[in-house]
């Protein structure tokens, strides 16, 4: 029989800054959900990636003086990238899209096509706001005070020509699809949506731009470009195959699946992506799911706020897995949560050290010690059992159907404080057992110590199991420490007691989770923030310090500098450097000027070019050619690398004119 098919994704991320913790949230809460399908043994496919276009990425490519392209390529590919940041996190996604892909590109041309010919899409006149940062178009009735109802922030008026999508066709559908099915969860949201959206009457959707050219280009009517969160919608479709020959997924089991994303964005994703899929006869997604934000001091994190919490440092400072677990357990799934580095630690000493971390290294060091890593055959069974045996087995045992639940109804918070009611329990049970008084008396006590030891390994064994979505690599290491191989790690394995064989190989390893000093890590949090932020300071581009010293006007007159153009350029001989420029100086003699400039030049290139040069330099021999003068340069650092831009005026100035 197949496997039943997994699609999941993540919203795709704005590569206009660094991601933050809270884009981390939500790739590492849908990474931990499709792991949990992998272990359940679904073929799962999970996607993610970045969302490339519009013209908030146009005009930071502009301040960046880069390429849109080049500007993206850097915040996705570069060191510290969103793709760096996703291998640093553990981050099991099966593909990753952008959207400058080709493929996806000619995909939204062929879907827009496709609207348009069946008349879902149509051309008229955009007047309305516009809010630049959300890339969204707003009537008068949506604004709040004036303003973005997203972020708050001052609208432009707009008025264009553009195609428009009909939207208003499929309101009642999308009425019916949010009120009558539970696409949409938590079911709070879907409230939000028809109070605010449906309710006033849904209107038709601008769906292209003329006033920036940083999108997909509408193929039939040069000039515009697609709307970016249609060009982003799709994405959920392209990067399996639809309009496309990149990929044959689609159509094989993964659409419809699961949409996870956050909160602000669920307006598009449970209002515009299905009416997109209505009028192209697609399926609708299974699912909607909006997670809330992590807030700092009860606000939004954000670039321009300056209060943006780095990943990178938190994961480096406590680990990956801790960081990964703390998200998921201390934010109900749904709902806003107030982050602090004081709560990441709070809950990495209390669940982690304390609860996790001791009943594993008190369980491994005990058998350890007392059995010299290895428990005897039948000992499961042995002296017992005692109510607080059965009570711990059944709590075990119980387990993963309340996990099973819980992640089924995206609930990833209340499924870990499930595993930590057992965890609890565990250290309990040892306490009441107190293994190193039976110890005492081996012979008296021996068989009972090793049903409590094997009891703990169990229990530990089916804990670490259903963490395994959660701390990856961490529950490979408790996995090796307790003996449990590859069979009794898995799903099935979960809801069976005794999958672990009593002799079981257990030695104890590394601590697994060490305790946080709280003062000393927040003051060293700190301090790694603020170089960061002075990091971040640091220019790109760093320009030679101007000159103290004066120097007096008569001595600069002396300097003759002249426009020149270049009749011919060749590279020197056995020079890496010098290029030999022939110069029209506007005497009517050819000059002669060498140049060490081939590292940024090919002399084919500077044939033509009004240049500028000082002329009344005495001539100097460079590999055993004369070079009279010297051409003007404009020079810089950029990223550590000498920059170098000749000075070149315009054409219409006469060869020979005086600079003065
Ligand atoms: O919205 N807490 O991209 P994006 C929790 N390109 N989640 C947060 C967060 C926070 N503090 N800050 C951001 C976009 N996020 C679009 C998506 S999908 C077709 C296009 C979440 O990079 C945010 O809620 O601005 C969103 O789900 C995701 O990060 C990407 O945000």
């Amino acid at each position: 029989m197949e496997n039943k098919k997994f699609y999941i994704t993540t919203p795709i991320y704005y590569p206009s800054d660094k991601l933050h913790i809270g884009h981390t949230y939500c790739t590492v809460a849908t990474d931990t959900l499709a792991r949990y399908h992998r272990l359940r043994g679904e073929d799962v496919m999970f996607l993610t990636g970045t969302d490339e276009h519009g013209q908030k990425i146009e005009d930071k490519a502009r301040e960046a003086g880069v390429t849109p392209k080049e500007f993206v390529d850097r915040i996705v590919e570069g060191p510290g990238g969103v793709l760096d940041l996703w291998k640093l996190m553990n981050i099991s996604n099966d593909r990753f899209i952008r959207t400058t892909d080709d493929y996806h590109v000619a995909s939204v041309q062929r879907i827009f096509r496709r609207m348009y010919d069946s008349g879902d899409i149509y051309k008229g006149t955009y007047k309305g706001k516009y809010c630049k940062p959300c890339e969204s178009f707003w009537t008068e009735s949506q604004l709040v005070d004036g303003k973005c109802p997203d972020c708050g922030r001052e609208v432009q008026d707009a008025e264009e020509e553009a195609y428009f999508f009909r939207l208003s066709k499929y309101a009642g559908r999308i009425r019916d699809l949010l009120e009558n099915t539970d696409f949409l969860e938590p079911r709070s949201r879907v409230n939000e949506m028809v109070k605010n959206f449906i309710d006033p009457g849904l209107e038709d959707l601008c769906v292209s731009r003329t006033s920036f050219s940083w999108g997909v280009p509408v193929d039939f009517d040069p000039g515009h470009v697609v709307y970016v969160w249609v060009d982003a919608l799709t994405n959920y479709i392209t990067a399996l195959g639809y309009e496309n020959d990149r990929y044959g997924d689609y159509g094989k089991g993964w659409w419809p699946g699961v949409n996870i994303v956050g909160k602000e964005i669920v307006r598009f994703h449970s209002i515009i992506w299905p009416a997109i899929l209505m009028s192209l006869g697609e399926p609708l997604p299974k699912k909607c799911f909006g997670h809330g934000w992590l807030l700092l001091d009860g606000g939004k994190m954000s670039k321009s706020k300056g209060n943006v919490v780095d990943p990178y440092i938190l994961a480096e400072k406590f680990g990956v897995d801790a960081l990964r677990f703390f998200l998921m357990r201390t934010f109900p799934f749904g709902s806003d949560g107030n982050f602090s580095n004081e709560l990441l630690i709070q809950t990495i000493n209390t669940d982690l050290a304390n609860d996790l971390g001791n009943l594993v290294s008190r369980t491994t060091a005990m058998t350890g010690k007392y059995f010299g890593g290895s428990l005897p055959a039948g000992c499961a069974d042995w002296d017992g059992p005692e109510s607080c045996d059965t009570e711990l087995r059944e709590a075990a045992m119980a387990l993963r159907s309340a996990y099973e639940k819980d992640m089924e109804s995206f609930a990833p918070h209340t499924a870990l404080a499930d595993v930590f009611k057992v965890i609890q329990r565990a250290n309990k049970y040892i306490d009441e057992n107190t293994p190193w008084k039976l110890s005492k008396d081996m012979e008296a006590n021996g068989r009972r110590l090793a049903r409590v030891l094997y009891t703990l390994l169990e229990t530990t064994r089916i804990c670490g199991v259903l963490l395994t979505p959660f701390m990856p690599g961490s529950m490979e290491k408790l996995f090796a420490q307790i003996g449990a191989t590859a069979g009794c790690r898995t799903w099935d394995s979960a809801a069976q007691w005794g999958a672990l064989p009593e002799t079981a190989a257990v030695n104890k390893g590394e601590n697994l989770f060490p305790r946080v000093e709280m003062d000393k890590a927040l003051e060293e949090l700190e301090a790694a923030a603020e170089a960061a932020k002075q990091a971040a300071f640091r220019p790109d581009i760093e320009i030679e310090p101007q000159l103290a010293e004066k120097v007096d006007f008569d001595t600069f007159c002396k300097s003759d500098f002249r426009v020149v153009k270049v009749k011919s350029c060749d590279a020197v001989k056995k020079s890496a450097k010098l290029l030999r420029f022939t110069l029209d100086d506007g005497t009517g003699v050819d000059r002669q000027i060498l140049s060490g400039i081939h590292q940024w030049y090919e002399p084919e290139d500077l044939v033509g070019k009004t240049l500028v040069a000082i002329v009344n330099l005495p001539p100097r021999k460079m590999m055993g050619l004369e070079s009279n003068g010297m051409l003007i340069s404009a020079v810089h650092t950029e990223k550590g690398e000498e920059a170098l831009h000749l000075l070149m005026v315009d054409d219409a100035i006469p060869a020979g004119a005086k600079l003065c």
